[in-house]
């Protein structure tokens, strides 16, 4: 903590600990995030260690045969080091049974990128235990993939502007970034921001056990997702921070309780900051709305709190924040029950009502002919499926344009080639069947619909999606092998595959009998 004696921007707004009755929710809290499987079993638990163990020591053997390579003497090559750090959730000590490792390996300065994907890369898949490695060298933050023991690995790298990593080595202070380049940065700042994220808060573990429930609660209500617009996995740890920074001596089924409580009446557009802004030794900005009007168009600011500072939740638009705001309400109104006495914990995990929610919706296929490039292209078409939104939200009458979070994979079958081309343009055969026949070369893969809410009738939004399939075909189309095609459905037309077994004919039946 810092000289105040408090960790944040302001004092705590209470240090009182929590009651026995708070205690007790607590106990039941974690019964139920056990029961909705949400922690990994010992036996995993294990099996991520030694995995970590073999990425750390095989980073040393990397960097000592490049070393070597390079014409260091064998005492320099063994001194030149080598260490991983973890971020993301398994970091932060939230991840669920099949979650990946994210992990970056610092390496010294005259250890290279193009080593890492030339020299590690072939070491990697050498190792025991290691299945399907996928490099990822172009990609905006580079990394390899790769499953160890079953485990899935994000594996970034990061040479430093030294020339040896000692086991100790800490990325805390802000002159380590010195001189890299941006991608680098990149590369080291989840980390920094995970660990920092750590330090800031009173007691790790009650941070820990409520963000397991808010990311769950999150998921669930299908507003976990920054590239969608809503919160992604850092800002949501960072709201939690925040309550923990507040209440520094509640248990965890408190901090819930806190959480919707404050966040329902947040004063946005004012920020959620950790601590204090910090400059740096960078020729980068920091997130500063007072000099920069594009940082002051930011709705609901959550400010990462390691230098260089970021806004989180950028992408968060007029839509987006008022679904946000409904769900944070309605988890109030849950919690409160929940502590009445009067509801149980599950009712805040229960599954959203996207799909019966609304009269109109509207469908993005986005349609390959194989399925490698079908998940490329439909990846693309996701990331801009926030701009079709803003223009949405320019139409006239159209109240609210929700995006939903995730994609819905399907296959067509095509009998001809005059089949396959008519499929490219959404006339489909028949029916999409569900997925598993990805290996047939005669067929079209259809795939990830992303519905949004048309609004009431009278709603002109022809231009909006004309401009966005102007906007995505721009990115990298192929006429003859791909296609985009957006649909307007009604609600009562919506395919089976968008709802669980059961889900459909329960909710209607409901709607009957109230
Ligand atoms: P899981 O338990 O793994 O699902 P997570 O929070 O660890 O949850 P990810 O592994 O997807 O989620 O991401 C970990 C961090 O990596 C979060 C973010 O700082 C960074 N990250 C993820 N995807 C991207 C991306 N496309 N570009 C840049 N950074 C990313
Ligand atoms: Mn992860
Ligand atoms: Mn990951």
């Amino acid at each position: 903590s810092n000289e105040t004696g408090f960790l944040g921007v302001t004092p705590p707004i209470s240090v009182a600990s929590s009651t026995e009755r708070e205690r007790e929710n607590t106990v039941s809290l974690m019964e139920e995030l056990r029961r909705q499987n949400t922690f990994e079993t010992e036996e995993e638990s294990r099996r991520r260690e030694i995995v970590l163990g073999r990425v750390a020591a095989l980073v040393k053997r990397f960097v000592k045969e490049v070393s070597l390579s390079k014409g260091l003497s064998e005492a320099a090559s063994n001194a030149a080091g080598g260490k991983i750090f973890t971020f993301g959730s398994y970091r932060l000590g939230v991840h669920g049974p099949g979650s990946d490792i994210d992990t970056v390996c610092v390496v010294p300065k005259h250890v290279t990128r193009e080593d890492y994907f030339t020299v590690f890369e072939p070491m990697l898949r050498a190792t025991d235990g290691v299945t399907e490695v996928t490099s990822i060298p172009t990609a905006f933050v580079p990394m390899i993939g790769a499953k160890i023991l079953n485990i899935s690995l994000d594996l970034l790298v990061a040479p430093l502007g030294m020339s040896s990593i000692p086991d100790d080595l800490s990325l805390k202070d802000n002159n380590v970034l010195k001189n890299l380049e941006e991608s680098v940065v990149r590369s080291v700042n989840g980390t920094r921001l995970t660990d920092e994220l750590l330090r800031l808060v009173p007691n790790v573990q009650v941070f820990r056990d409520a963000l397991r429930c808010i990311k769950l609660w999150a998921q669930r209500k299908a507003i976990y997702s920054n590239v969608n617009g809503y919160l992604g996995g850092v800002a949501w740890a960072m709201l939690v921070a925040r309550i923990c920074q507040l209440y520094p001596n509640a248990v965890a089924g408190a901090i819930v309780q806190r959480f919707f409580t404050i966040m329902s009446k947040w004063p946005w557009p004012d920020p959620v900051l950790l601590k204090q802004i910090e400059d740096g030794p960078l020729q980068v900005r920091v997130w500063n709305p007072k000099l920069y009007p594009s940082d002051r168009a930011h709705r609901m600011p959550i400010i990462t709190p390691n230098y260089p500072s970021m806004c989180s939740t950028h992408n968060v638009s007029a839509s987006t924040m008022t679904v946000l705001t409904d769900e944070i309400q309605k988890g109030a109104d849950t919690v409160n029950k929940v502590v009445a006495g009067t509801a149980t914990w599950a009712e805040l995990f229960s599954k959203h009502d996207f799909f019966h929610k609304y009269r109109n919706y509207i469908q993005v296929i986005a349609l390959a002919r194989d399925s490698q490039q079908q998940s490329k292209w439909a990846g693309t078409v996701e990331s801009r499926l926030r701009h079709l939104i803003m223009k949405l939200e320019y139409v006239d009458n159209l109240k609210l344009a929700q995006p939903f979070v995730k994609g819905f994979s399907r296959v067509v079958r095509c009998a001809s080639e005059d089949e396959a081309r008519a499929a490219l343009r959404g006339n489909f055969p028949s029916a999409p069947d569900a997925e598993g026949a990805e290996d047939d070369p005669a067929n079209a893969d259809a795939p990830h619909k992303k519905p949004g809410d048309v609004g009431p009738r009278r709603l002109d939004v022809s231009f909006s999606i004309t401009e966005f399939v102007k906007m995505v075909k721009a990115e990298s189309f192929d006429d003859a092998t791909m296609g985009i095609v957006l649909k307007h459905i009604r609600g009562t037309a919506l395919p089976d595959y968008v709802f669980d077994l059961g889900e459909r004919e329960a909710k209607a039946s409901n709607k009957r009998s109230s």
